[in-house]
Parts: structure tokens; sequence; C-alpha cells
């Protein structure tokens, strides 16, 4: 599906956008694996959540979906089924990899696989900590470990790991192991990354505590199931926050956001580009920190990002790249070499696409350099199916002279269906 975005200003307007796709993804797990029955609300329906319960329900756990609530019929730790047939998680990273962390201990084996994306992204990296548990992992062995996986079930035994990135599908892999392993499990992590398994598992019962970078996790006899409410998705929420940022005469609030401060990179780094940023409303619900957040037209100014905050908006990078373009001045980003694993190789994509439209942008081994020109010109756009890059490409569209194409638009049914009506409702 080709969408064409034409320039617009002046948006206004109170949106809630849809729920955070992290924890909706954890409901399922740790719905599927807790003692009764998780009523979920604000469940993200996008295409990797929905991944997520087909792989449970074909693992024998009833899941109805009504709108963005969701029933799971958990059937306790040990209650999982042999799937019939292998597990497919589509274009869903999180999915293949947390799920991985349960499936290593599970009393059967299956395979499980995922998109020709999926079969890009490495799975040594939890293999690696996984096997050291005593798990059975076997892939397409070239260089690193691809899908389709065969996971063999086995026992586990606790063991201190040190992430060599940071990562929390690969932290949340390790500790959803360590729930059915003997002993201890400690994770040791570079930079803290979002906390919401450790968050949503002691909500349900069970014991992980911090030692400074150390996430400690001890083996589990129960989880108990609790009504869980899944706040908005900061990620979706920040094409927003950018779009008002961006754009002339825009105010808008955006509600009910997830504002877990290992999430908030993107208010973060907005505030020091010079954004008009407010967070209101703040309370505590099922754990997680969440706000409303007002956002209105201002002045940006380029900055430097690298280091401990990468973690903490790797996913906001290319939208940042496009507030970056609108920016005084120039930005640098590094430390991102992450970005090279994602759905696409994040760094080529949105350079390639933002070229398209005239950026002054260039590609670095680890992030990009960008100079605000603060022009951009319509163009015709490829998502390269990447959600993100559909998404920052479109408010970058905004600004722009003219009209912009965005091929193979529906990609952003991944982790925000509705995105564009979203769009059209603030305009
Ligand atoms: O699930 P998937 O495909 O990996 O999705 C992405 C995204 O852009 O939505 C990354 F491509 O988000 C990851 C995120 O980058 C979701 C995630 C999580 O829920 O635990 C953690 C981050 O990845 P990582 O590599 O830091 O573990």
């Amino acid at each position: 599906m080709n969408i064409t975005v034409k320039p617009a200003g002046g948006l206004k307007g109170t949106i809630t956008v849809p729920g955070d796709k992290s924890i909706s993804h954890r409901s399922v797990m740790l719905g599927s694996i807790s003692n009764g029955t998780t009523h979920v609300s604000g469940f993200l329906t996008g295409a990797d959540c929905l991944a997520t319960v087909d792989c449970f329900r074909k693992m024998g756990i009833e899941i109805d979906i009504n709108g963005t609530n969701v029933t799971i019929h958990g059937k306790g730790m040990h209650g999982l089924k042999k799937p019939d047939a292998q597990l497919d998680c589509k274009n869903s990273g999180t999915t293949i990899r947390l799920i991985s962390g349960i499936l290593a201990a599970q009393p059967f084996d299956c395979s499980i696989t995922g998109d020709s994306s999926i079969q890009k992204r490495p799975m040594d990296r939890i293999r690696n900590p996984l096997a050291l548990m005593g798990a059975k992992i076997y892939g397409n062995e070239n260089k690193k470990l691809y899908a389709p996986l065969k996971i063999i079930g086995a026992k586990l035994t606790g063991i201190h790991y040190t992430l060599p990135v940071a990562s929390a599908q690969v932290k949340s892999a390790v500790i959803l192991a360590g729930l059915y392993a003997d002993g201890e499990t400690v994770v040791t992590e570079p930079e803290p990354t979002r906390d919401h398994t450790e968050i949503m598992l002691n909500y349900l019962g069970a014991d992980i505590s911090h030692n400074g970078n150390d996430i400690i996790c001890r083996p589990v006899k129960e989880l108990y199931a609790k009504d869980i409410y899944v706040p908005s998705d900061i990620s979706s929420a920040a094409y927003f926050m950018a779009a008002a940022a961006i754009t002339d005469n825009s105010d808008i609030t955006i509600t009910n956001v997830g504002v877990n401060p290992t999430r908030t990179g993107i208010i973060d780094v907005l505030n020091v580009m010079g954004a008009d940023i407010k967070i209101i409303n703040q309370k505590n619900v099922c754990g997680e920190k969440v706000a409303d957040i007002r956002v209105k037209s201002s002045k940006l100014k380029g900055i430097e990002i690298g280091g401990a905050i990468i973690p903490r908006l790797i996913d906001e990078i290319p939208i940042i790249a496009v507030c970056a373009c609108f920016a005084d001045g120039t930005t640098v980003i590094k430390d991102a070499q992450e970005l090279k694993v994602k759905e696409t190789n994040r760094i080529k994509t949105v350079v390639e696409e933002l070229k398209k439209m005239d950026a002054d942008i260039t590609e670095t081994d680890d992030g990009m350099v960008i100079n605000g020109t603060g022009m951009l010109k319509g163009a015709e756009i490829n998502s390269h199916d990447d959600h993100r890059i559909a998404m920052s490409m479109a408010v970058a569209a905004l600004k722009a002279k003219d009209s912009t194409t965005i091929k193979n638009a529906e990609s952003v049914d991944i982790s925000f269906p509705g995105f564009f009506d979203f769009l059209e409702k603030l305009k």
C-alpha cells in the first residue's frame, strides 16, 4: 500500500496512541505462565503482539481478544504444551528472543521462526547465555546463529552473565529462563535497558531485585495472575511529539503514555534540542510510570547523542534524525551500532531515505551526522517494510516542500495500526 502525505502544520488536539508493544508482549507471555486468568486492558493489537498471542495459543493457552481487552487463561509455570506446528514470530524480534528463554526450560522440543527480516537478525546473543544455563538451541550457524531455531527443552541452572551488548531482549530471555532454573541467575547490564520484564514479574509475585547494574532473579514456583493495564507506547507517541515540535503552530497532548525512565531518552533529547514539552498528570499503574505529554512547536538545535542514553531511545533514533534535519546546526548520533540489527539496518535505511528528501545526512559506523538545513523536499520513499522507517518518513513529509509517497506503508501495522488516521486527526 502506498500512502501520500502532504505538508502540514498547525497540529492540534489530544490523542491516546495504542498500547506499549514491549509491555503487551510481556503481558501475554507472563499471563500464559501465571496461575489463573489475566485481564489485560490497553493491549496493542499490532502484528508483532498478535504473533506472540498466536505462539502461546499454539502451546495450548486460550486467549480471547476483544478490541484492546485481552483475557489470558494462564496454565501456570508448567502448563504449556508441545506445539503441533512450528511457532511463527513473523517480524517480531521480541517474540522470538523472549519466548526462547521460556522454551529452553520446557519438557518438550519445538521449532520457531519468523519472516525474512527475523531470519537475518542474530540469535546467538540469546543462545550463548541460555546455552551456559544448559539450554539446547540450534539454528543456521553462519558466523552468528539465525532462525529457524530448534529448541530442545532442558533442565537449566542459574548463571551470572554479563551482557556483551545492552539489550532488553537478551536480558529478558535470561531472566525468563532463570525463573525455571536451579539457583539464582544474575544478569549484569553495560547500560540500563527497558525493565518491563522485571517490573511485571515482580507485580505477578516473582522475586527480581537490582544491585547497581546487576539484576538478580530467583526461580519461582508460581506466578499469580493479576489485571494488567498497558499504557500508551512512548515509541509511538514519539512520532507525534516530533511532528508537533518541528511543524509551525502546533500544540498537542498525548495521554496516558508510559514514561518508564528506561524509555524516556526521546523526551530528554528533545528537551536538550530545545523542544517545548511538558509532562503532566504523572501516576503509577501496575508498577509502570504513566503521564500525559504536551508538546508545542519550537525552534530546535543540533546536539550530540551517544553513550548511556542510547538504549533509552534506540527505537526513536530514526525520528530523532528527522528532527535533526530541522534543527539549527549539526546533530551527531554515535554508539548506536545496535541499529544495524533491527528490522532493517536502521542507520542505512534512515540515511538512504532522508537523502531522497535532500537531507544533509551522512552514515557513520555507529550512527549518523545530520546538518540541519530546515528544508526537505517531497520524494518517493521506501519503508523497507520497517514500521519505524515508514512512520519517521511520514513525519518528515509533514515539513517537506511538496507531497511524499511512502511505499509499503502498511508496515506501520507492526506496532501502530491506524497511524495515518491519527496523523489526519491532528491536522
Ligand atoms: O521486537 P523487535 O522487532 O526487536 O522491535 C524493536 C522495535 O523497533 O519495535 C526493535 F527493532 O524494539 C525492541 C527494542 O529495540 C523491543 C525490545 C523489547 O521489547 O524488549 C527491546 C529493544 O531491543 P534490544 O535489542 O535492546 O533488546
